[in-house]
């Protein structure tokens, strides 16, 4: 009976492992959340997205047809110039709930003024029963 005492000692020693292994994999460091949004005449898309207070966001712009641009200033983000076929990424963290309107940041044609969007920021609600 030793024989299987030490193959229970050893599965439960596995077991453990396997356990202390799980918990470091469910504690990485925060992701930053990512949102990519396409741009061309005369939209973006997504043209409405939703952030949270406090959270940071890295957005990335990718024109698809010309050089585009992107500023939204109530949040912090001046003017982004990015040409046709590359990309740019800022980070954002929204301060205050709010709808905050963003747009293109470049002359890019007749359509440029409606070339629009909306960030909505809201707080982190708690969890409802
Ligand atoms: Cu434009």
């Amino acid at each position: 009976m030793r024989g299987s005492r030490i193959a229970a000692v050893a599965l439960a020693a596995c077991a453990l492992a396997a356990i202390a292994a799980r918990a470091q994999d469910a504690a990485p460091a925060p992701a930053v959340r990512k949102i990519t949004i396409t741009a061309k005449k005369y939209e973006f898309s997504p043209s409405r997205i939703e952030l949270k207070v406090g959270e940071p966001v890295d957005i990335t712009l990718e024109p698809q047809d010309a050089t585009h641009g992107f500023t939204c200033k109530d949040l912090g983000i001046d003017k982004v110039v990015v040409e046709k076929g590359k990309s740019e990424t800022f980070r954002v963290t929204p301060q205050k709930a709010g709808i905050y309107e963003f747009k293109c940041a470049k002359w890019c044609g007749f359509g440029h003024g409606r070339m629009k969007g909306e960030i909505v920021v809201t707080t982190s609600e708690a969890p409802r029963n």
